[in-house]
């Protein structure tokens, strides 16, 4: 099989592109990325040079580079994406244009040469669930998005579902939980979590850390999409998440804070996200269809997360400093309008 892989240095991208070699080694990728700030070029350097792996370096609203890319595969497996909740607060119109146009221009690309195309899409379409409450997010989960992040992932579902209603474009969309693993930018939680106590310093928990979330290992995502490539039904959305619901912000950080021998006075309360959400996914359908389920459980996968940031503190060193430099941006922000 032919792949293009769109945001393939990002960080779930890379972790696909080394997943479906490693289970796919005769099978050909080629990886589209703009290389924005969440890239890191030096992520899938042991590919390059071999004759199944081309980088491209460009933008999916490109349509003339685009267009004889989708022309020479068989399958689209597109995750390039403005990813940052925090950062979709700062410059929303940067998400409309790489979520939503990107996305189109995609779409129509794969309409022109009729490609299978697959979208990764988020839970953070569905909303938020209300505290107190065991509810979790389904495919039949109205949308009701609260930041402009998740706003441009519902409007690139809305375009993708679309696509193939109109047009007959084989399609599938997978909605999937918080991702955490190697290779994720130190501006997400758990990384700048863990990268924080590395360098000694506080963590900063948003609030008062009860909202919720279900986290995924990155590898059990990247199976899942494997899975629903090669198996899924054209057409159909999949749910994914992980095997505990509704992980409040604080026990996740005393988790990372006990497996790393630290005490809970390196916690920081700073103020809230605005419109900040829950989550929790229900994955019965993609279970009980296509048989996938998470291998990982939340302590194994954290765990083997710490050790790899452990290891690799070259790799995150100059997109930390991007990252604390924005969130110094995001916190006069937050001053101005509180
Ligand atoms: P990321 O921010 O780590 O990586 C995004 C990649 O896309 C980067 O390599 C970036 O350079 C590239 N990119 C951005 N704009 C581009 C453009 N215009 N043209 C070409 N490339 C561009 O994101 P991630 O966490 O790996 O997420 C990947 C996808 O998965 C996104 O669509 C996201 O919405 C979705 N998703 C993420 C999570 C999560 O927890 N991280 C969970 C569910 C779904
Ligand atoms: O320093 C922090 N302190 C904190 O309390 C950061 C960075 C976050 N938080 C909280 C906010 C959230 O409740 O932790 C939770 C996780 O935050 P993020 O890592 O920013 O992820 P989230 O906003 O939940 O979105 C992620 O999961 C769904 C990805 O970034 C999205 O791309 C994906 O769609």
């Amino acid at each position: 099989m032919k792949l293009l892989i769109t945001g393939g240095l990002g960080f779930i991208g890379t972790n696909f592109i080394r997943h479906w070699f490693s289970v796919h080694p005769s099978d050909s990728i080629i990886n589209l990325d703009k290389i924005t700030y969440a890239a890191n070029p030096k992520n899938l350097i042991e590919f390059e040079g071999k004759n199944n792996y081309r980088f491209v370096k460009g933008d999916i609203l490109d349509t003339d580079l685009v267009d004889p890319l989708v022309s020479q595969v068989d399958v689209i497996v597109h995750f390039a994406a403005e990813s940052h909740v925090d950062r979709s607060i700062d410059d929303p119109l940067l998400f409309v244009r790489t979520n939503v146009l990107g996305t189109y221009t995609l779409l129509n690309a794969a309409h022109k040469y009729q490609k299978r195309f697959h979208h990764v899409s988020t839970d953070e379409v569905f909303g938020s669930i209300p505290f107190d409450s065991d509810e979790q997010f389904n495919e039949l989960t109205p949308y009701d998005p609260s930041s402009p992040y998740s706003a441009s992932k519902a409007a690139s579902d809305h375009f993708v579902r679309s696509f193939h209603k109109t047009f007959g474009l084989p399609i599938t969309i997978s909605n999937c939980s918080n991702n955490y693993g190697p290779y994720q930018h130190p501006e997400k939680m758990i990384p700048r979590t863990i990268t924080n106590l590395l360098a000694g310093e506080k963590i900063k928990v948003y609030g008062q850390g009860d909202n919720f979330r279900d986290w995924l290992h990155v590898k059990d995502h990247c199976r899942a999409i494997e899975t629903i490539i090669l198996h899924g039904k054209i057409g159909e959305t999949y749910c994914i998440g992980g095997l505990k619901k509704g992980t409040a912000n604080i026990d996740l950080v005393k988790n990372i804070l006990s497996l790393m021998g630290k005490d809970e006075s390196f916690i920081e309360y700073v103020p809230d996200r605005p419109a900040h959400d829950n989550y929790a996914v229900n994955w019965n359908k993609i279970h009980q269809e296509l048989g996938w389920e998470p291998q990982y459980t939340l302590d194994t996968g954290l765990r083997q997360t710490i050790d790899w940031y452990q290891k690799h503190q070259d790799w995150y060193q100059d997109s930390k400093k991007e990252a604390e430099i924005f969130y110094q941006k995001l916190a006069d922000y937050k001053n101005i309008h509180k």
